[in-house]
């Protein structure tokens, strides 16, 4: 096949085309992707003499670069998106642009140049909080923030074209994500990088979140399955099946790197924070999928990737990440802290709230 990937220098998306090219070696990957802060070649240094991979720079939004970069492809997977909640809260318009617009353009792509086929990476946070049981493909959606509800709109234009022109588009949803090449913002890759810098770990609330995890290495073979096996008009829910309460997770990080649990710092909570997510994923278990590591194996080798891959993690956590950790959290970052300025997490930041600081719990 040849496969266009979109968004193929974020985390997800670089792990897949890496995984594309070890397992089909007969497959050839474009990588289309605009390089916003979350996008980063450095993920594909070992891929990118491939004869099979090709890069282009552009964006899912520009209709025109898209007509050019698509004929003659056996499908597209649509991984380009803004993808960190806290970011939308601060600012949406990029995220309805990507994941609500951009995605519009690939459907019309699709249609246009009869694409035989698109699959449409998507997330559980479009059904929003689930307080017990788990949510089935066919439940509403209830998204809780911009980011969710930018991706339940895209979700939604998927489904329609399938509707009203019987395009051949399938949709994933798959819950939390962790592993190597993760931008340092989401909760595990933040939580590793600060703990290796002796920073404070700010979690939200009461920190009894659940998060239901999944190694990326299994969401990547559970979207080529659906890729090559799943039906037009689809979706399929894609989980890790363990749950794990954010409290108990940033203290087994800590545990796995020797650092002391006062440097978790409890701060006021994300506006609209869901309380749980949870998947039923009979539909792509019928398939033959299932997760195949382990969490806590799993979770060990993370932390091992973030710590033998400094230089990756401390080039993004610079510039433009310490102006949102600013605004998000309130606080200064290591660079003023290198700097001799003083550094205190009290989650006074835009993004949370502007309400005082929280002390840490006693
Ligand atoms: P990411 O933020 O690491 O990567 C997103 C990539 O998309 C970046 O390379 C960025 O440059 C690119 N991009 C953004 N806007 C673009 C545009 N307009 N045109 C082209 N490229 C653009 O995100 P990720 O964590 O790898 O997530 C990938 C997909 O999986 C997203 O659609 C996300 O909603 C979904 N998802 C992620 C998770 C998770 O836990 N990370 C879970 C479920 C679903
Ligand atoms: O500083 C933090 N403190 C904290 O307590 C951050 C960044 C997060 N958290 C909590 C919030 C969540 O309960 O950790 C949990 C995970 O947070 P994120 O890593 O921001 O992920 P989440 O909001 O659950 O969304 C993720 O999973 C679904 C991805 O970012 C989305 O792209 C995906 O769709």
């Amino acid at each position: 096949m040849k496969i266009l990937v979109t968004g193929g220098a974020g985390f997800i998306g670089s792990n897949f085309i890496r995984y594309l090219l070890e397992r089909h070696p007969h497959d050839s990957i474009i990588n289309l992707d605009k390089l916003t802060y979350a996008g980063n070649l450095e993920n594909l240094r070992d891929v990118e003499s491939n004869p099979r991979y090709a890069f282009i720079h552009g964006d899912i939004a520009d209709a025109k670069l898209i007509r050019e970069v698509a004929p003659g492809v056996d499908a597209i997977a649509n991984f380009a998106a803004e993808s960190h909640v806290d970011r939308s809260i601060l600012d949406a318009g990029s995220f309805i642009q990507t994941d609500v617009y951009g995605t519009f353009v690939l459907l019309e792509a699709v249609r246009e140049l009869r694409i035989p086929r698109m699959v449409h990476i998507s997330t559980d946070e479009v059904y929003g909080s689930i307080e017990t049981g788990a949510f089935r493909e066919i439940d509403p959606l209830n998204p809780s923030n911009p980011y969710s509800a930018s991706k339940a709109g895209g979700d939604l234009m998927v489904l329609a074209y399938w509707k009203t022109r019987r395009l051949p588009v399938l949709i994933t949803r798959s819950s939390n994500n962790f592993g190597p090449f993760q931008y340092p913002e989401k909760v595990i890759p933040l939580f590793i990088t600060n703990a290796l810098s002796d920073l404070p770990l700010p979690l939200y609330g009461d920190g009894r979140n659940v998060r239901d995890w999944l190694y990326v290495q299994d969401n990547c073979a559970a979207i080529d399955l659906v890729l090559r096996m799943g039906q037009d008009g689809e979706i399929y829910n894609i989980g890790g099946g363990t749950e794990v309460e954010n409290l108990e997770l940033t203290r087994e990080i800590l545990a796995l790197l020797g650092k002391p649990e006062s440097l978790i710092q409890f701060v006021t909570d994300r506006p609209g924070h869901d309380r749980r997510y949870a998947l039923d994923c009979e539909k792509i278990r019928a398939l033959g999928w299932r997760p195949a590591r382990a969490f806590d194996a799993a979770l060990e080798e993370t932390v091992r990737w973030y710590q033998e891959h400094e230089t990756w993690w401390r080039r993004l956590k610079s510039g433009e990440f310490w102006d949102y950790y600013r605004r998000q959290y309130g606080v200064k970052g290591e660079a003023e802290r290198a700097g001799g300025l003083s550094t205190q997490v009290g989650g006074q930041g835009e993004g949370v709230g502007g309400t005082p600081p929280l002390t840490k719990r006693p």
